[in-house]
C-alpha cells in the first residue's frame, strides 16, 4: 500500500557508496528507479529489491528499501518466493543480460509466462560487465570479446520476443540516457499487475562502450527511435513526419506527405490488444531498417499467480476438513512424519496436531 506522505528519490537512496564506474549507466537507471518509486508514493519498508548478480545486481544495496543480493541467475525464483509469501510486498527484481537470459533463462520464462506480480527491469548492456567482458546472450552476432575472440557464431536473444514468446503480458523498453522515458515506463510497470518486463538499453563504458550508439546519440535519436503510446499514431522522426504502416504482412517505414500518404495511414498503437502479434512485430524493429521501439509495447490484463494461489489457498482451507493451522501438509510435516505416516494421516482426514 502506498500512502500520501511525500517522498523524494533521496528517500530510497542507502547510505552505500555507489561503486559503479564513472560514466556506467547504471547510475541513470538507478537515479530513475527512485524518482519513480517517490512519485508512486511507494513506501520504502513496502519495497523489496531483489537481483541476481552482475553490475546491475548490486543495486540492491544502493536501495533504502528491503532488498536480497541473491545467486546468479535466480533472482526470479526468489522474486517469485517473496511475492508468493507476501503478496503485499511491492517487488523489483534486478538483473543483466546475463543474469536473466544465460544462467537465469529458465526462470525468467517460467516467471513471466506464469505472470507472477514483479516489476522486472532487465539492464541490457549486451556483456558480461561485472566478469570483465564475455559476450552475452545478448551481444550481437560476431561481437568480438574475451570468449569470442573471432566474433560471435550465434543469432542473440530479443528479449521483448522472448518475453512476448513466454506468453508475456507487458513489454516496455527504454534507454539508461533517457530519463523521463525510463520515470514513465518505470511508473506503468508498478502499476501493472502481473509480470512487467522493462528492457534498459544500458551502456557498459568499460567493456562494451557504445553498443547502443548508432540509436542512443544525440543526432540521431529521434529519427531512429519511435516512442509507443498507447492510442497515438506511430509516428517518429526530428520532424515527425515518418511513421508505420502495414504492408502485407510486413511493418513498412513510411513518410508522409510523399506518395499521397497522409496521418491517416499510420498505425495507431494499441498495447492493450490481446493478440500479440503486432507487439512482437514492434518488439524486434531494429536499426537500420526500422526504428527501435520505446515505451510500453504491451500491456495486457491477465490472471496474476500469487494472487491464484491467494485465492486458492483461501478456498483449499475452507473447503478442506484437514486443519492444519493454515501450513501446507508437507511443509508443517518435513521431519516430522515419515511418508507412510502422513499418507495415513492425510487419508484418514483426521485433524493433525503437529
Ligand atoms: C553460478 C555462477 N556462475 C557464474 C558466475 C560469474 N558471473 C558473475 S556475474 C556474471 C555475468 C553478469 O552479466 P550480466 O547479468 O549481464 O550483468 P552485468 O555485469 O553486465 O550488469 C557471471 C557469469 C557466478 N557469479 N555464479
Ligand atoms: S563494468 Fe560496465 S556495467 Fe560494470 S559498472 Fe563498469 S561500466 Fe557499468
Ligand atoms: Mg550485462
Amino acid at each position: 500500500m502506498s500512502d500520501l506522505k511525500q517522498y523524494t528519490f533521496v528517500d530510497y537512496k542507502s547510505s552505500m557508496n555507489v561503486r559503479w564506474c564513472p560514466g556506467c549507466g547504471d547510475h541513470a537507471i538507478l537515479n530513475t528507479v527512485q524518482k519513480a518509486m517517490a512519485e508512486l508514493h511507494l513506501r520504502p519498508e513496502e519495497v523489496v529489491v531483489i537481483s541476481g548478480i552482475g553490475c546491475s545486481s548490486r543495486f540492491t544495496y544502493y536501495m533504502n528499501t528491503y532488498g536480497f543480493h541473491t545467486i546468479h541467475g535466480r533472482g526470479s525464483a526468489i522474486a517469485s518466493g517473496v511475492k508468493v509469501a507476501n503478496p503485499k510486498l511491492k517487488v523489483w527484481q534486478i538483473t543483466g543480460d546475463g543474469d536473466a537470459l544465460a544462467i537465469g533463462g529458465n526462470h525468467f520464462i517460467h516467471t513471466v509466462r506464469r505472470n507472477m506480480d514483479l516489476n522486472i527491469i532487465l539492464f541490457n548492456n549486451q556483456i558480461y560487465g561485472l566478469t570483465k567482458g564475455q559476450y552475452s546472450p545478448t551481444s550481437k552476432h560476431g561481437f568480438i570479446s574475451k570468449t569470442s575472440p573471432f566474433g560471435t557464431v550465434e543469432e542473440p536473444f530479443r528479449p521483448g520476443e522472448l518475453t512476448i514468446g513466454a506468453r508475456g503480458h507487458f513489454f516496455a523498453r527504454s534507454i539508461d540516457k533517457e530519463l523521463k522515458l525510463c520515470v514513465e515506463v518505470f511508473k506503468e510497470a508498478a502499476n501493472f499487475e502481473g509480470a512487467a518486463v522493462v528492457e534498459i538499453l544500458q551502456n557498459c563504458v568499460i567493456y562494451n562502450d557504445q553498443t547502443h550508439q548508432a540509436i542512443t546519440d544525440k543526432e540521431h535519436k529521434e529519427d531512429r527511435t519511435i516512442v509507443l503510446e498507447h492510442g497515438q499514431a506511430m509516428i517518429f522522426g526530428k520532424s515527425k513526419n515518418k511513421g508505420l504502416m502495414l504492408e502485407g504482412l510486413m511493418l513498412k517505414v513510411v513518410e508522409i506527405g510523399k506518395g499521397g500518404i497522409t496521418l491517416d495511414d499510420i498505425l495507431i498503437h494499441d498495447a492493450e490488444c490481446m493478440d500479440s502479434t503486432m507487439h512482437l512485430k514492434l518488439a524486434n524493429m531494429e536499426y537500420p531498417e526500422y526504428p527501435v521501439a520505446l515505451g510500453v509495447i504491451r500491456k495486457v490484463k491477465g490472471e496474476v499467480y500469487d494472487q491464484q494461489v491467494e485465492r486458492q489457498i483461501e478456498r483449499v482451507q475452507k473447503d478442506n476438513p484437514i486443519k492444519l493451522s493454515g501450513i501446507w501438509p508437507p511443509m508443517a510435516m518435513f521431519g516430522k512424519l515419515s511418508e507412510l505416516q502422513f499418507k495415513a494421516c492425510y487419508e484418514s482426514r483426521h485433524e493433525i496436531c503437529i
